[in-house]
C-alpha cells in the first residue's frame, strides 16, 4: 500500500554510523525505505575540532581522559578513588556531563579538585564542540589530566570523538559479560576497559575470561583492568598504567 501524505524521514545515528530513512508519498511502499549515508559531513566537522582539541591540550602538556559507560557502571566512584590514589603526584581537574543535575560535580568537589558540571539538555553523548565549550569553562591551567565523565549511554558516546588523547570505558559485572556481543562499537572505540564492581562477582554469573575474549577479539589492542572501586582490588594496575601514559598519548 502507497503512502499518502509528505515526504517523511527519520534522521538516526548508530555510534560512527550516521543516516537517514527516508518515505517518500507515492513512491515507496510501507515496508520498503531508502537508507542514505551521511556520515562524512557530519563526522568530518567533529574529528576536525576533536583534534584541534588534542592538540592544543598537547601543547599545554594536559593528556584528557573520556571515561564512557552505560548508567552507574561506576563512573564517578571510580574517579574519585582515581583522584584520591594520584593527587599527590599530579594534577587532575574533572568535567562532569549530565543530562541533568549535579550530583557527579558535587561528589567530586568533595575530593578538593577543581570541577564542572556540563549539561547536555537531553543529548546522550558529548561531542568534540561540547567538550571545547566545556574545556573552555573549565579554564584548567597548568594540569597532567582532565578527566570527562561522558554521560551514561554505552552506545551513542562511542560514536563521537571528543578531542580525548585516553578513552576508557567501564563495564560493571552486573551489566554481564555479554556487553561486547551487544555493543561492539563501544569495545572497539576504548583504548582501556575497566571491568568494574569485580567485588560482586560471586553474586553475578559473570564469566571473566569469556568477557576478556570477547573485548579482545573485537579490539586487541585494548587494556584490560578488573577492579573494584569499593575494595581498591585491581587498581594499582590500573594506577600504574595511567602514570605511564598521561602526557605520552
Ligand atoms: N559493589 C560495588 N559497587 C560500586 C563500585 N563502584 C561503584 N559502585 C556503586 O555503583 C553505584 C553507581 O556508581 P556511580 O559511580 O555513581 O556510577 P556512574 O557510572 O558514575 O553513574 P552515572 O553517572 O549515573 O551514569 C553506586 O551505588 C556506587 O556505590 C564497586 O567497585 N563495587
Ligand atoms: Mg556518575
Amino acid at each position: 500500500m502507497g503512502l499518502l501524505g509528505k515526504k517523511t524521514g527519520i534522521i538516526f545515528t548508530f555510534a560512527g554510523e550516521i543516516g537517514i530513512i527516508m518515505k517518500e508519498s507515492g513512491v515507496l511502499n510501507m515496508n520498503e525505505f531508502r537508507t542514505i549515508e551521511l556520515k562524512k559531513g557530519i563526522y568530518e566537522r567533529n574529528n576536525v575540532i576533536a583534534q584541534e582539541t588534542r592538540e592544543d591540550l598537547t601543547k599545554k602538556n594536559t593528556s584528557l581522559l573520556n571515561l564512557m559507560s552505560s548508567p552507574g557502571a561506576g563512573k564517578t566512584t571510580f574517579i574519585v578513588e582515581t583522584i584520591k590514589a594520584l593527587r599527590d603526584e599530579m594534577s587532575i581537574a574533572v568535567m562532569e556531563a549530565d543530562v541533568d543535575s549535579d550530583v557527579d560535580a558535587a561528589t567530586i568537589a568533595q575530593t578538593g579538585t577543581k570541577v564542572i558540571q556540563l549539561h547536555t539538555g537531553g543529548m546522550c553523548h558529548l561531542d568534540a564542540e561540547m567538550t571545547r565549550q566545556g574545556l573552555e569553562s573549565l579554564d584548567a591551567q597548568n594540569v597532567d589530566m582532565i578527566v570527562l565523565e561522558n554521560i551514561g549511554n554505552l552506545l551513542c558516546t562511542a560514536g563521537y570523538d571528543t578531542g580525548a588523547h585516553i578513552n576508557v570505558m567501564i563495564l560493571s559485572v552486573p551489566e554481564g559479560d555479554d556487553k561486547p556481543l551487544k555493543y561492539p562499537p563501544m569495545f572497539r572505540a576504548a583504548d582501556v576497559l575497566i571491568i568494574s564492581k569485580v567485588d560482586a562477582l560471586t553474586i553475578f554469573d559473570f564469566n571473566m575470561d569469556a568477557c576478556i575474549s570477547r573485548a579482545k577479539s573485537l579490539n586487541p589492542n585494548i587494556e584490560i583492568f578488573p577492579v573494584s572501586a569499593k575494595t581498591g582490588e585491581g587498581m594499582n594496575l590500573w594506577l600504574t598504567w595511567l602514570r605511564r601514559n598521561v602526557g605520552h598519548k
